[in-house]
């Protein structure tokens, strides 16, 4: 663990938190999370669940307390011996490390004297609890010269800030987590075909991504095809691939906690049909004209609007709408064929911190931000309109997009998403 990083991290916390205490919990393993919380791994380091941070500047210098949940026998047994406090303490650089069941006891001790508690509330209502009742017990104190948190500020929103720009260790981690990604893509390019399952296509990728390292995927994965590629999340991965099929890979490793989230569609006989084309290059065109505009200044919702304007051109063009594109646009008439947001933010979480405004003020692209840009268009049959040749094309082209000084790099460029790219590549391996 790189500790000055993460030590260097919590200085920025602390100049955020002036006169402020902070809880990061890192979550319950009971709770069958595969990942901790990602603002205590952010601030700590620590891949680990059962342990509370603590992170105050109420008094002269800066504090960075833990609270440690250590193995007892059977736990040793059971899921194997956990760091000891002595541990912890060496590998996290924690001022103190305190047993978890003192919590209750030092929140009132480390409460006194801060003027602002950040907390993020309705995660564990345990801990809002015990949190809450400690701080009231101090705001009572009406026959003591005691200093208690008055205004409870929100955590998420100083983490916002600090972990919407990506430091060059968290984008090299995202480059590695897309490499990763970008291996399974081939793979799967290869195996996936008429007759193959979906499942086989999941255990593909995961098999990829454990054997670079990941802990995981950074979500489930969605292997639809033929009209599976229509349902937004689909997650049953169990229908046999048949001829003609698109199919719809949104994939996506976590390396070192941070994630690559991926997407690409391809016909699984290695040509698309004119119609599978046609839709599939609406998207794609969309798809480039958003990245294209992407560079430090332009509104962040921007890119939502522009994609929506050139696929209700294509819409129109395809003959799946009918009318003015501006009117069709007002009457949210693409929502039967679009209907999720343009991209997001990506780091720890897959969809990370950060969105198109901040506190109700307009988000702008800067250097550092990390976001994917993902439209799509899903051709349900039965829907008012829809020329037969289109029904059950799902098609969603999805890229990670680094913003940098003069404009932004397409970290996900080496997986081919160009037409004539991917037929010739799927041309290989097929009679
Ligand atoms: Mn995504």
């Amino acid at each position: 663990m790189q500790t000055t990083q993460f030590k260097n991290r919590r200085k920025q916390f602390f100049c955020e938190i002036p006169h402020g205490v902070a809880i990061i919990p890192a979550g319950s393993a009971a709770e069958n999370r595969l990942y901790p919380n990602s603002d205590f791994i952010y601030l700590t380091g620590l891949e680990e669940f059962d342990c509370v941070a603590l992170l105050s500047t109420a008094r002269k210098k800066p504090q960075y307390i833990l609270f440690w949940k250590e193995s007892d026998e059977k736990q040793k047994i059971w899921e194997g011996a956990r760091m000891t406090i002595k541990e912890v303490k060496e590998a996290s650089g924690a001022d103190r490390v305190f047993p978890l069941d003192k919590l209750t006891q030092q929140l009132a001790e480390y409460f006194t004297g801060a003027e602002t508690l950040y907390y993020t509330l309705n995660i564990d209502q345990n801990l809002d609890r015990l949190v809450l009742q400690s701080r009231d017990s101090l705001l009572k104190q009406k026959y003591m010269p005691t200093i208690a948190p008055a205004t409870i500020g929100e955590l998420g929103l100083v983490m916002e800030k600090l972990r919407v720009h990506k430091e060059k260790e968290e984008i090299a981690a995202i480059r590695q987590a897309v490499d990763i990604t970008a291996e399974a893509y081939a793979r799967a390019m290869r195996e996936a075909k008429p007759g193959v399952y979906e499942y086989e296509i999941e255990a593909l990728v995961s098999y990829v991504f454990r054997r670079a390292g990941c802990l995981g995927s950074s979500f489930p994965p969605i292997v639809a095809s033929g009209a599976n590629a229509t349902v937004l999340h689909y997650k049953h991965n169990n229908r046999r691939m048949a001829q003609g099929d698109l199919l719809l890979l949104d994939v996506g490793a976590k390396y070192h906690n941070y994630c690559a989230d991926v997407t690409r569609t391809w016909p699984l006989s290695g040509k698309f049909t004119p119609p599978q084309k046609a839709v599939y290059q609406a998207v794609l065109a969309a798809q480039k004209a958003v990245i294209a505009q992407i560079k430090p200044g332009v509104e962040v919702q921007a890119f939502h609007h522009q994609a929506i304007f050139l696929l209700t051109t294509s819409l129109v063009e395809l003959g799946l709408l009918q009318g003015k594109v501006d009117e069709l646009i007002e009457q949210k008439a693409y929502e039967k064929f679009y209907m999720h947001k343009t991209g997001h933010f990506l780091g720890i979480d897959v969809h990370d911190l950060g969105g198109f405004f901040l506190q109700g003020n307009t988000r702008r692209f800067e250097p550092g931000m990390v976001v994917t840009v993902e439209p799509g268009l899903y051709i349900r049959p039965g829907t008012e309109g829809v020329p037969p040749q289109f029904a059950w094309i799902g098609v969603r082209i999805e890229d990670d997009i680094l913003v940098t000084a003069e404009g932004c790099e397409v970290l996900t460029d080496k997986i081919p998403k160009e037409v004539e790219a991917l037929e010739e590549l799927l041309a290989c391996g097929r009679v």
